[in-house]
């Protein structure tokens, strides 16, 4: 009865949770204060994405669907080898919402494939696949819910075919220049000689149009930011103050680094569990990384892991970039 009891105890405290609770502490007690973009998406986060891509200013989305609309042929002609069947894998799919043109693109031509959407949130998993089945009849489609590689692993698993990575949205401006060349790396290793990938990037631009697109007037980025705190209260049973915390959003145009900070607006103690994190006004939480690239750039992420580049695609205002390597 005892070891069952601890059993159960174990098992109550999924993996998902544990990782969680190690990464906010972990980031919390490090000088600065960190906190990783990949939890933004709860419930609530995934909405409030949604809306930020609706916005005006947030311009990403917009230029990446102009490609998938419009430039359908062209991506699916530097994807496909041939008929040769495959897994077309989908990093972070979301709501799908671009690559579903892909999608019914290669139905439509008849192209033997099955769709594999990888996303950390469960949630907008289950919503894509029914919208899914029911807009593309005859789609095969198996979601995969959690971290990427562990996601590319099992997927490798369920089947040998040839593989076709999708990471789009500018996603991996989301990474540290440094983990972005080490992720790229390793991608490249967990795959094979015909298996291609599709890297969405947002290209360097007027300043302007780059702040303006993580700074909205509206305050939705800044929600969508401090939701990260809501979710740690609920989640972990802590009490930060969203009162005291403001969002505060830079972007260095030699670099390329658009970033996001919480700033504490007083001398204040939060307790996560039973661990007491302390503040000092203007105290800074870094939150997000959103880098944005020039072509040199990319051409040397992708060689320096070891990729060629098959073929670009850029939408009609050339902001946004698809980038294909193999
Ligand atoms: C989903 C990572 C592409 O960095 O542009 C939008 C997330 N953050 N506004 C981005 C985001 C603030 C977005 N990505």
């Amino acid at each position: 009865n005892l070891k069952r009891n601890i059993n159960s105890q174990i098992e109550n405290s999924s993996p998902s949770v544990t990782n969680f609770r190690l990464d906010i502490l972990e980031g919390l007690t490090r000088d600065p204060k960190r906190l990783s973009s990949k939890y933004f998406y709860d419930k609530k986060g995934d909405h409030l994405f949604q809306k930020i891509m609706a916005m005006p200013e947030y311009y990403l989305t917009q230029c990446e669907l102009d490609i998938f609309k419009n430039k359908t042929a062209e991506i699916a002609s530097l994807i496909t080898i041939d008929d040769e069947p495959f897994d077309l894998i989908e990093l972070g799919a979301g709501d799908a919402m671009k690559s579903s043109y892909l999608l019914k693109y290669l139905v439509e031509n008849g192209i033997d494939y099955t769709y594999m959407p990888i996303d950390i949130s469960g949630n907008i998993l289950s919503i894509l696949d029914q919208k899914l089945k029911k807009e593309i009849p005859g789609l095969d489609i198996v979601c995969l819910e959690g971290e990427y590689f562990d996601m590319l692993d099992k997927a490798a698993a369920l089947s040998s075919r040839r593989k076709v990575v999708l990471f789009l949205g500018g996603n991996i401006g989301n990474m540290e220049v440094r983990e972005a060349h080490d992720f790229c790396t390793h991608l490249n290793r967990s795959l094979t000689s015909g298996d291609r990938v599709l890297v969405g990037f947002d290209l360097k631009k007027n300043p302007h149009t780059i702040l303006d697109a993580y700074n909205d007037t509206t305050g939705i980025t800044a929600d969508f930011n401090l939701n990260l705190l809501t979710r740690i209260n609920r989640e972990l049973e802590a009490d930060f103050d969203l009162k005291s915390f403001q969002h505060y959003q830079t972007y260095d145009p030699v670099s390329g680094a658009c970033r996001s900070y919480l700033v504490s607006l007083t001398d204040q103690q939060v307790t996560i569990d039973d661990t007491t994190i302390t503040f000092r006004e203007n105290e800074l939480i870094d939150m997000e990384v959103s880098q944005k690239f020039s072509e040199s750039d990319i051409e040397e992420l992708a060689e320096r892991s070891g990729f060629t580049i098959a073929g670009e695609i850029k939408d009609s205002k050339k902001w946004f970039i698809d980038s294909v390597w193999k």
